[in-house]
């Protein structure tokens, strides 16, 4: 593993490069252009947004500490070893191009690719005191897909409890621009290419008991109804907008 240090002068100098590169080729397109300033960073662990004792009384700190440090950072540790081991240059591969390509890589891959990009969104999906509910074109778009707010919860509440074993609950956007409430197994995301249904995912939910089980035992139930009072609805509703401008 590189130390932070090295990181940032690796970035330092690939965005350095990547500038004049720019400069030179007007024509290169946006895609192009952001995998050419992509540093890397989206594989390795970022700082969590708030304490760990942020979220109480819906997640309490114990639970925070041991998720973060613990199983994520665990996560990004063996997506590293997985990309050297498998050949990914993590400095021209985005990680959601990779995710879009996860079949061809290995059951290790996969687990930890999407372990890592799943716990980097979940952390951003929450914040204390959050607004209780979207407001804007997605609130728009989840009453026009859903019928309601509640209606939405109860759907996207459904896929959480029904998960069987470990798993995600998702809100996602479809290539067609809807949206859609979806689980899947283990660490596998809506974005990868072997998912039931396929999009850019808004809002997941971890439904392992790693995320519960100190404070809620076996009822998840609960830990799903809790975890509505933290949700970030300002960060959704950006992922949303920015969903529909790639
Ligand atoms: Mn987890």
């Amino acid at each position: 593993m590189k130390s932070e240090i090295q990181n940032r002068r690796q970035f330092l100098t690939k965005t350095g490069k990547a500038g004049i590169a720019l400069a030179t080729m007007p024509l290169l397109t946006k895609m192009t252009s952001s995998a050419l300033l992509n540093n890397g960073s989206d594989y390795t662990q970022q700082p969590l947004p708030y304490a760990y004792i942020a979220l109480e009384p819906f997640i309490d700190a114990m639970t925070m500490e041991i998720h973060y440090t613990k199983h994520a950072a665990t996560y990004a540790k063996n997506l590293a070893d997985a990309c050297v081991a498998e050949k990914v240059d993590t400095a021209s591969t985005s990680l959601t191009v990779l995710l879009k390509s996860i079949s061809k890589y290995s059951a290790k891959m996969r687990n930890n690719a999407g372990g890592h990009y799943n716990h980097e969104l979940f952390w951003q999906l929450m914040k204390p005191s959050p607004s209780t509910a979207p407001t804007g074109p997605l609130a728009d778009a989840i009453t026009k897909t859903f019928g309601s707010f509640a209606d939405f919860q109860k759907a996207f509440g459904e896929a959480a409890k029904t998960r069987f074993g470990s798993g995600w609950a998702w809100l996602l956007v479809k290539a067609d621009g809807t949206l859609a409430v979806s689980s899947t197994p283990n660490q596998d995301n809506p974005l990868m290419d072997i998912a039931e249904l396929q999009g850019t995912p808004l809002l997941g939910l971890d439904v392992w008991e790693h995320a519960y089980y100190l404070k809620y035992q076996n009822k998840r139930p609960d830990y799903i109804n809790a975890w509505w009072n933290i949700v970030n609805w300002e960060f959704v509703q950006k992922r949303y907008a920015e969903a529909f401008s790639k």
